[in-house]
């Protein structure tokens, strides 16, 4: 399982000597707050550890993961962020409400890569049961979040190297 073959501590890398310019837009959906909260939270932590301003990032909550999308795109309009990025946390249920949020979100997400000119990360856990979401956000395989913001660095970064 490629989270267990992860090496959390690659994401310290002390690498962005720029990033105290950056600028982070964080958005979070409230559905399974203690998920999506843990995220933010790790990502938040993990960004300032390399440099980040904190009055640099600007985290808002939205309902659910489906406003990500909007959300998203309201931050980016603003021109102000150097990346975006959007947790959420989608349990199956027993309807088909899942695939059709889960497959929204990606695609949400995916176009808004490609319409504008910031990375937007997707920290969106989709998962079967709230267990194997806690054990991703803080849990027995890590804080995805964490690598949610190493994403964020790399790619401002990659973007500026070019
Ligand atoms: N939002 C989530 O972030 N995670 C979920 O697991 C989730 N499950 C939902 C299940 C149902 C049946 C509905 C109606 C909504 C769910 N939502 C979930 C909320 C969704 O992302 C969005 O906020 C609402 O559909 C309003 O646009």
């Amino acid at each position: 399982m490629s989270t267990q073959n992860r090496n959390l501590s690659d994401n310290h890398l002390d690498n962005y000597p720029n990033a105290k310019k950056w600028n982070f837009g964080v958005l979070t959906a409230e559905w399974n707050p203690e998920v999506t909260h843990a995220l933010r939270d790790a990502a938040v932590k993990l960004l300032q550890e390399n440099g980040v301003n904190p009055e640099h990032i600007v985290s808002q909550d939205v309902p659910g993961s489906f406003e990500l999308i909007h959300g998203a795109k309201i931050m980016a309009e603003t021109g102000r962020f150097d990346a975006i990025i959007c947790f959420g946390c989608i349990i199956q249920g027993e309807t088909r409400h899942f695939d059709f949020i889960a497959q929204g979100v990606t695609q949400g997400i995916a176009d808004l890569n490609i319409k504008y000119n910031i990375p937007f990360v997707f920290g969106v856990l989709t998962t079967n049961d709230q267990q194997q979401a806690l054990d991703r956000a803080g849990g027995k395989h890590g804080n995805k979040g964490d690598e949610a913001a190493a994403a964020a660095l790399k790619m401002i970064q990659l973007k500026q190297s070019l």
